[in-house]
């Protein structure tokens, strides 16, 4: 007997206005949300609530505003940190996002890596996982080397176990792609890395806002998360560190907030998480993206899994059943977010066609261009699901995926 309950997805919609709009007269197909979610009215009130009745800055001052928004943003750290299945609210650091949450680790802890060390990255980074390391390449000559795919569009363990050795200081990877829609073997690979002495560095852009994640369970030292992709607010996320690396590592940037006493001479480092929140953090954002969390608790990862898996089965079946169709990554075992080419349409041309219709598909190389080049293309069409995404929006892709071919001359 099947006992997974059921979402609910007339009811969850409703909790998104924005869905309920047009665009160019159609009704909106949302199938960005890889790109960014859309937000709920729980989420959005909270926001407004916090602005009319609570806003001031936090940390900082005896009146009552602060205390109450120092509240807040402290309420959300907890629910966050419990969110990932950290051990302390002190382990997660607010940050703008995914992005800046790595920057961090290779500005902060690679500032202690010199030549002659060694980071394994692979292929499918997006390039917010490779850019900063080529960064600290430049500033201080650390290698970097990147792990391939199998012929079946999945990560090549074997080839990144090659590649880690004793040189080997961190290995960083993403835990989902948001090209390839893969689920990467994140607790053998922390592993592998733990094994020759190295950390393990994890980005969960495009995990969160879909499975459960636990970091104990998983193993890894760093996990990097944005709010935007997951029903929260954009400007704010998050990067969870064992409480003992985040205390051995220098601050990233300097300023109030992050400091316990300053003096013309230097200064003294306020304890973590603040020693790296400089300056006045994004209040509002941070309790957005704790209600977030909390909306998503609320309808429980295993109703969400269930719908986004069937979501994805029948959109490949449907997607599969279209002369010139051709999907990046494997069909089987993935998430929704759905890499392709249509005939010799070009991805930007579909992209266009399908919004005329209503449809919002992201075309491009989704900050994933090494990963293009591996695969031997400039560009795919990506179709991103999400909870509150239906059959019959699927079959309003495939209807306007149809249009288009037909506006084209069909194919060859
Ligand atoms: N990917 C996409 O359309 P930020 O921008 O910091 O919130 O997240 C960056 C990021 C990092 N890692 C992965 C795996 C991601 O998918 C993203 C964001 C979006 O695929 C925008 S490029």
């Amino acid at each position: 007997m099947n006992t997974t309950p059921a979402l609910d997805v007339d009811r969850v919609r409703a909790d998104f206005p924005i869905l309920n709009r047009e665009v160019h007269g159609r009704p909106l197909v949302y199938l960005d949300s890889a790109a960014s979610s859309q937000k709920p009215t729980q989420v959005i009130r909270a926001m407004s609530e916090y602005f009319e009745q609570h806003h001031s800055n936090v940390h900082r001052g005896a009146h009552e505003l602060s205390v109450e928004a120092t509240d807040a943003y402290e309420h959300a750290r907890a629910t966050l940190a419990g969110f990932i299945g950290a051990r302390e609210p002190a382990e997660l650091v607010f940050t703008r996002g995914t992005t800046e949450s790595i920057n961090l680790v290779a500005y902060a802890w690679g500032s202690g890596l010199e030549r002659g060390d060694e980071i394994v990255l692979t292929v499918m980074e997006h390039h917010s996982n490779i850019v900063p390391w080529q960064l600290l390449a430049e500033r201080s000559g650390v290698r970097l080397r990147f792990a391939g795919l199998t012929a079946a569009g999945r990560l090549d363990v074997d080839h990144l176990a090659s590649l880690i050795g004793p040189s080997t200081r961190l290995v960083g990877l993403t835990h989902v792609s948001n090209s390839l829609g893969i689920t990467n073997p994140v607790a053998e690979i922390a592993g592998l890395a733990h094994d020759v002495g190295a950390l393990c560095l994890v980005d969960g852009a495009q995990a969160v806002p879909h499975m459960p994640v636990d970091v104990g369970a998983l193993g890894c030292d760093f996990y990097a998360f944005s709010a935007h992709k997951m029903c929260g607010p954009t400007g704010v996320g998050a990067l969870w560190a064992r409480q003992a690396i985040l205390e051995a590592m220098p601050p990233f940037q300097g300023g109030g907030e992050m400091i316990s006493e300053v003096k013309l001479e230097g200064s003294v480092w306020a304890p973590v998480p603040h020693k790296f929140e400089a300056g006045t953090p994004p209040i509002a954002e941070a309790v957005g993206f704790g209600v977030a969390a909390d909306y998503i608790t609320a309808l429980g990862f295993e109703a969400i899994s269930a719908h986004e898996a069937d979501l994805t089965s029948y959109a490949l079946n449907r997607l599969a059943g279209l002369d010139g169709f051709e999907l990046f990554g494997p069909s089987e075992d993935r998430l929704g977010v759905l890499s392709f080419r249509y005939g010799d349409i070009h991805p930007h041309d579909l992209a266009t066609i399908l919004d005329r219709q209503g449809v919002a598909i992201r075309a491009g190389h989704h900050c994933n261009q090494p990963l293009m080049d591996y695969l031997g293309v400039d560009a795919t069409a990506r179709a991103s699901l999400y909870l509150y995404t239906t059959r019959g929006e699927i079959d309003v892709l495939v209807d306007a995926l149809l249009v288009a071919r037909d506006l084209f001359g069909g194919f060859e």
